[in-house]
């Protein structure tokens, strides 16, 4: 079941007036808002406001945190990546490690993600890179950089995540957030 913003507000303000004696603060970590305002703005991500284009230079084992398997030195949920929604995303997918190959795919986001994913539809037309379930064919170190583009059509809360078997399992998934006010930027 999706809820779209002004859903969610709603049963916000339900959940709010239903349990007076907790601050709004608890009630924002239960369940956070889309984001409104201002976030930083890495150096791998660029938005157009005016040509309503992102371009996010996203890296497979940028660092060594989770053996390699994040995204631009993240996993696991702890940060997130907003983008304003129907702007046209362009994600420029490489990858540094040398052992494994890796993917990236925006799903709908969840507390756990299964070891493997059969036919994995993304959530927007061409949101996912080449061969993303696939051990040996997904994104390697020795391979150029592919680069996909989708719409972010829909606000909402999504996660880019590996396809690849076990990865987002052992938490190669980073957040990913469609904003219906226009914010952009990293959350984490
Ligand atoms: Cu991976």
């Amino acid at each position: 079941m999706r809820f779209g913003a002004a859903s969610i507000s709603a049963i916000f303000t339900i959940a709010l007036a239903a349990c007076g004696d907790h601050s709004a603060g608890d009630a924002a970590d239960a369940s956070p808002a889309l984001t409104e305002g201002s976030l930083p703005t890495p150096a791998w991500l660029d938005v157009d406001e005016n040509g309503r284009t992102v371009t996010i230079d996203l890296t497979a084992g940028l660092t060594a945190t989770n053996q390699l398997w994040n995204f631009n030195g993240f996993a696991g949920g702890e940060a997130t990546l907003v983008v304003p929604e129907d702007f046209t995303v362009t994600i420029n997918f490489d990858s540094l490690d040398p052992a494994n190959s890796h993917s990236v795919a925006v799903l709908p986001v969840s507390d756990s993600f299964p070891p493997t994913f059969r036919d994995p539809e993304p959530v927007f037309r061409g949101a996912m890179s080449a061969d993303a379930t696939s051990i040996t064919e997904a994104q390697s170190a020795d391979d150029p950089t592919q680069s996909f583009s989708f719409r972010a059509s829909r606000a909402g809360r999504y996660a880019l995540v590996c396809l690849v078997p076990a990865h987002a399992f052992t938490g190669m998934w980073i957040g990913f957030e469609v904003s219906a006010s226009g914010a952009s930027g990293l959350r984490n």
